[in-house]
């Protein structure tokens, strides 16, 4: 166990539990807001029902990391993310190695995970093979264990933590795994000791990285994917399933399931996807106007650009602005970044025109499939997978914090139309 990690967490827990106390005992009965109907038929949207402390995310600021913005985080490992989102600040050099180390020694995948990845169709979804993966090791849990022992509940985020860092350890090599079975790559590679959590997982998918930039690269997406607050769709699913006292193994695997939807994680295929078809029917690499005619179309037939607006966000998402710098200076030359470009130039003023989407902007999803396809991953159906394994850094520290916090089990009320019904014609 990373001795310095649990310290850590363990000598704030008295104060943070006190902290909570303290709030619910003197401002408990004060309003922070009011519920309109249009938010009940509008997905919850903006209903303020969660403390999650890991992250904001603001709607003119993008992602806050325990007070950090995202911006100023990108030149970190994935391994100080976590780090911070768990205890709320970076870790010193020791508590770095520490931490890797004990990390990589917790790496080896129970083999019978390769037999049922094995075992699956040949077509199924990369995601539908990770969320497996994750579920299949469930008997693995401490949690679980410990639970069926009787432990106590202020006890309970330590075997929590043991399964988070077991499952952290292992989804770089399930994820690679199941990119070199899915796609044909050959063989496993096994991971190399002396690198990092990000490094390690460029080197098993086996892409070529002379220069070392693709791993650069997968530094980068760990640590802009890692969380992003405690509402998006797989973070609280995450957080639904483990309020449930499930098990880390349960809560990954469905808020994987979350994150496999095209208005959440997966945009960052259909982004990419979206980009093919258009330069495709185009029959070239498109001009400016022609962009603008063929998403003008789309947008005239209903239809949904990829990678532009946010539930939450009402500006240029920080972290499309982070891969842009990393495009600008490693494949600035590259065809589909470019058309990244011009469409960052078109849609947003196309969207706005149209008047629907709250937020006319780019997210994350817009850019991250185009700087992996340049690396040569160019199998879309992959990325989300990405996004997967670098949220479980925030999955993981949002479920240890409830635990360490007690927190309640979820659950909101819900109504029927003709409660609504009644209410309005009062
Ligand atoms: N293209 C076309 N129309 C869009 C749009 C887009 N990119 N974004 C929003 N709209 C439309 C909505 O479909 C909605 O139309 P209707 O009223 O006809 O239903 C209207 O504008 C209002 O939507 P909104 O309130 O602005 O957006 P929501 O909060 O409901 O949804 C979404 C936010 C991200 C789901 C939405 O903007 C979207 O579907 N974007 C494209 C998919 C995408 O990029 N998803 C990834 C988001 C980031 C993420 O979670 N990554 O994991």
């Amino acid at each position: 166990m990373s001795k310095l990690l649990k310290e850590k967490l363990s000598s704030q827990t008295e104060s943070l539990r006190e902290e909570a106390k303290s709030i619910i005992k003197n401002h408990g009965d004060k309003a922070i807001g009011t519920v309109i109907i249009d938010q009940l038929y509008g997905g919850m949207r903006g209903i303020k029902g969660l403390i999650c402390d890991t992250s904001s995310v603001g709607l003119d600021t993008g992602l806050i990391i325990r007070g950090i913005p995202i911006l100023e985080l990108t030149d970190k490992l994935p391994e100080e993310i976590f780090y911070l989102l768990l205890t709320g600040s970076l870790p010193d050099e020791e508590a770095l190695k520490e931490f890797q180390s004990d990390l990589y020694k917790r790496g080896e995948v129970p083999s019978y995970v390769w037999d049922v990845l094995n075992a699956m169709p040949a077509d199924s979804h990369p995601m539908v093979m990770f969320s497996t993966a994750i579920l299949c090791m469930e008997k693995e849990s401490e949690f679980r264990k410990s639970y069926d022992e009787g432990i106590s509940k202020e006890d309970m985020w330590e075997p929590m933590l043991e399964d988070c860092l077991n499952i952290i350890a292992r989804v770089p090599q399930i994820a690679a795994f199941i990119y070199r079975k899915k796609f044909n790559k050959g063989d496993m590679i096994a991971p190399d000791p002396k690198l990092d959590w990000a490094a390690n997982l460029a080197k098993m998918l086996g892409v070529k990285d002379e220069d070392g930039s693709f791993a650069k690269l997968m530094q980068l997406y760990m640590v802009l994917h890692s969380d992003h607050e405690g509402g998006n769709a797989s973070a609280f699913t995450n957080n639904v399933i483990s309020s449930t006292l499930s098990d880390a193994y349960y809560a990954f695997s469905g808020a994987l399931n979350a994150l496999a939807g095209p208005l959440h994680g997966l945009a960052n295929q259909e982004c990419l996807k979206f980009i093919m078809k258009m330069r495709e029917e185009i029959g070239h690499t498109p001009e400016d106007e022609e962009i603008k005619n063929y998403c003008q179309n789309l947008l005239d037939n209903g239809g949904l650009v990829s990678g532009y607006g946010h539930a939450v966000l009402r500006i240029t998402d920080p972290r499309f602005t982070a891969f842009m710098g990393f495009g600008d200076k490693s494949t600035p030359d590259d065809e589909i970044f470019k058309m990244v470009k011009q469409i960052f130039d078109i849609v947003p003023k196309l969207l706005k025109e149209q008047g629907k989407a709250k937020d006319p902007w780019p997210n994350v999803d817009a850019i991250s499939g185009s700087l992996l396809y340049h690396y040569g991953v160019k199998e879309y159906e992959f990325y989300t997978v990405f996004f997967g394994v670098s949220r479980i850094l925030g999955f993981s520290a949002q479920i240890i914090l409830a635990r360490l916090m007690g927190n309640s089990i979820i659950r909101p009320k819900s109504v029927t139309t003709e409660w609504i019904k009644k209410e309005t014609a009062k």
